[in-house]
């Protein structure tokens, strides 16, 4: 074992988080055994053998969006033939099949819509909260919520306690993306900058709501950008507590504009997902989203230090647009399968990570 895998494992028994100079070091090291075998061990102290999912439904309410991420093959511009913007009958209809299937969340995000008013988004959550109070609304990103309060010409505080009052019960961890700006000018140069996202994201959680957080990766950025990405995470959640779950999302390359960009292999997605189980202590959850990894990596990662499969999803699109080839849905047998196979135990969770049922 090399001196670096030694000093890791003495400060993961003694409880000390790893510095972004180690996290750079096993970036560029290729023992991946070795860093799974710690990401596994961290993960065991803080979760044991418990493997979660749940069941939801994502609803993407619309692909139209003023933002032309170069990485996004899912926005289309107004008056594009493929464009779509769903009606609050059918945002409910769709809530209505989720309850059917049993599912107690729906997550909810969209594009930039150029012409929707903000009342629009309050009565989607309200609409959906019709269907059953009990169901959890996951819904919108630090982008959104920035890009309502400009478009209503108020704050993001404002916007926050409003989509609070309709019923929102916490948010999902997209439009991180990568934070430093140079790469950011690259993949997305119309969105908010990395210190807005963050920003927002420090006002939802001290308004009370919970959200997760993403790092999209396997494009422009190097390893340090990956790092530098998972060290404002690791200060924000210092401060608040408000992360629930981090989720390395690979990059799906297919219909999109990013030159050179080929995707991401098996190794590089189970070595990112183990060091960030390593370095960010301060995370409970490390998700591996299977629509973008694929089903068998995602299984595999169970191996690497991650302890949440997400959910049974059901019409993503997002990563489907750009050529994902996972499964459109996945039915919670299926889950409960691969997660047992996998040596762990299957636990259905709701959206705030309470235990629903042990399998
Ligand atoms: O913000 C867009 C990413 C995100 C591509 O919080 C792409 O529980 C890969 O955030 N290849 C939306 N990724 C998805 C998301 C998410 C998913 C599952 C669970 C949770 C959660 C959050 O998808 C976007 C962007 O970062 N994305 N295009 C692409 N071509
Ligand atoms: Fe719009 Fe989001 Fe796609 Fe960017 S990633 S183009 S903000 S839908």
């Amino acid at each position: 074992m090399t001196d670096l895998f030694q000093e890791l494992k003495k400060k993961i028994e003694n409880n000390q988080r790893i510095s972004d100079t180690e996290a750079l070091a096993l970036f560029e090291s290729n023992d991946l055994l070795a860093i799974g075998e710690l990401a596994a061990e961290v993960n065991h102290r803080k979760n044991g053998d418990r493997v979660f999912f749940n069941v939801n439904r994502h609803i993407n309410y619309t692909n139209i969006c003023v933002n032309q991420c170069t990485f996004c093959a899912f926005s289309k511009l107004e008056g594009e033939v493929d464009g779509y913007t769903l009606a609050l009958g059918e945002i409910r209809k769709k809530a209505e099949e989720a309850v059917a299937a049993g599912a107690t969340e729906i997550h909810s995000v969209g594009g930039l819509h150029p012409r929707l008013p903000f009342e629009f988004y309050l009565d989607m959550i309200r609409a959906i909260k019709a269907v059953s109070p009990q169901l959890h609304v996951k819904a919108f990103t630090a982008v959104e919520i920035d890009y309502f309060a400009r478009i209503s010409k108020t704050t993001t505080l404002e916007v926050i306690h409003a989509l609070q009052e309709a019923g929102l019960g916490s948010m999902p961890g997209g439009g991180a993306e990568i934070f430093a700006k140079e790469v950011r000018d690259k993949i997305c140069p119309e969105k908010i900058s990395g210190e807005r996202w963050l920003e927002v994201i420090e006002q939802v959680h001290n308004a009370g709501l919970k959200s997760n957080a993403t790092m999209l990766f396997g494009h422009l950025e190097n390893y340090a950008d990956r790092v530098d990405h998972m060290s404002r995470l690791r200060d924000l959640q210092d401060c608040t507590g408000g992360f629930q779950s981090f989720i390395p999302l690979a990059f799906q390359p297919d219909n999109t504009r990013v030159p050179g960009a080929k995707g991401v292999g098996g190794v590089d997605a189970l070595k990112t997902l183990a060091i960030s189980r390593i370095y960010l202590d301060n995370f409970q959850h490390v998700k591996a989203y299977w629509v973008m990894l694929g089903m068998k990596i995602a299984q595999t990662s169970l191996c690497f230090g991650v302890n949440d499969l997400d959910g049974t999803v059901i019409e993503e699109q997002i990563g489907h647009d750009a050529g994902a080839d996972s499964p459109q849905e996945l039915g919670k047998d299926r889950i409960i399968n691969l997660i047992r196979v996998a040596g762990k135990i299957p636990v259905e969770r709701d959206t705030l990570y309470r235990e629903l049922k042990v399998y």
